[in-house]
């Protein structure tokens, strides 16, 4: 098995974390964006829209985008299911996703770009409204959720499933772009998070 990917990326987390959680390696092949490696044709061939990761299993199969790439692996490799099979817990795990997807992630974007790529890449000085805005709608997230965590400990339910994978490096990039502050307002937020980030797979990817 083969990710084509980036350490630092946040999609190629998601399938390090599935590996890591089903107990599994895969060999990683760097694609360095810095280089523009991915806009070249050999990772084209791999991920025709020219991001990472790609992923190729044993036999040649070839798949794309982060979070099928999960959910092919958690249906394929043995190990621990991340994937409920209750159809409630199933469906909760399937919202938190989309929540991740929708209305998290493009918010805490925002504020990650700010406040941690810009400066890093030498973009300028950060855009405090592009900020507020983030923060606000990232607010508003966590209102929603924080309650449902008080009741159970992960998304969708009992167990640590692919909702938890999903979050995980946006959350990791947000805290790194000082949302602590945020995060700790919402003390079942902070809760979780203090249990999901301290997990073994995941200090294994950020290379804790
Ligand atoms: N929907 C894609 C998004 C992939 C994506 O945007 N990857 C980022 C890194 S996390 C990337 O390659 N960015 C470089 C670019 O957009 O040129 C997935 O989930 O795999």
């Amino acid at each position: 098995m083969k990710v084509y990917g980036h350490p630092m990326s946040t999609c190629t987390r998601k399938v390090l974390t599935t590996l890591a959680e089903k107990g599994h390696e895969a060999q990683f092949v760097l694609v360095d964006l810095m280089k523009g490696e991915h806009k070249q044709p050999a990772h084209v061939a791999r991920q025709p829209f020219g991001v990472i990761p790609a992923f190729e299993d044993d036999d040649g199969f070839m798949i794309y985008e982060s979070r099928a790439i999960i959910r092919y692996l958690d249906r394929k490799l043995p190990g621990p299911s991340l994937t409920p099979s209750n159809p409630q817990a199933y469906g909760r795990m399937e919202q938190s996703i989309s929540v991740e997807q929708s209305y998290f992630t493009p918010a805490a974007m925002k504020v990650i770009w700010e406040r941690f790529f810009k400066p890093h890449m030498g973009g300028g000085t950060a855009d405090e409204a592009r900020i507020a805005e983030g923060l606000q709608g990232v607010e508003k997230v966590f209102a929603i959720i924080d309650p449902v965590l008080g009741k159970q400990q992960y998304f969708a339910g009992d167990s640590f499933s692919l909702a938890e994978v999903s979050w995980l490096p946006y959350m990791e990039f947000f805290v790194a772009s000082g949302g602590m502050e945020l995060i700790g307002k919402y003390k079942n937020v902070a809760a979780w998070w203090e249990r999901v980030s301290t997990r073994p797979s995941w200090k294994k990817v950020t290379g804790r």
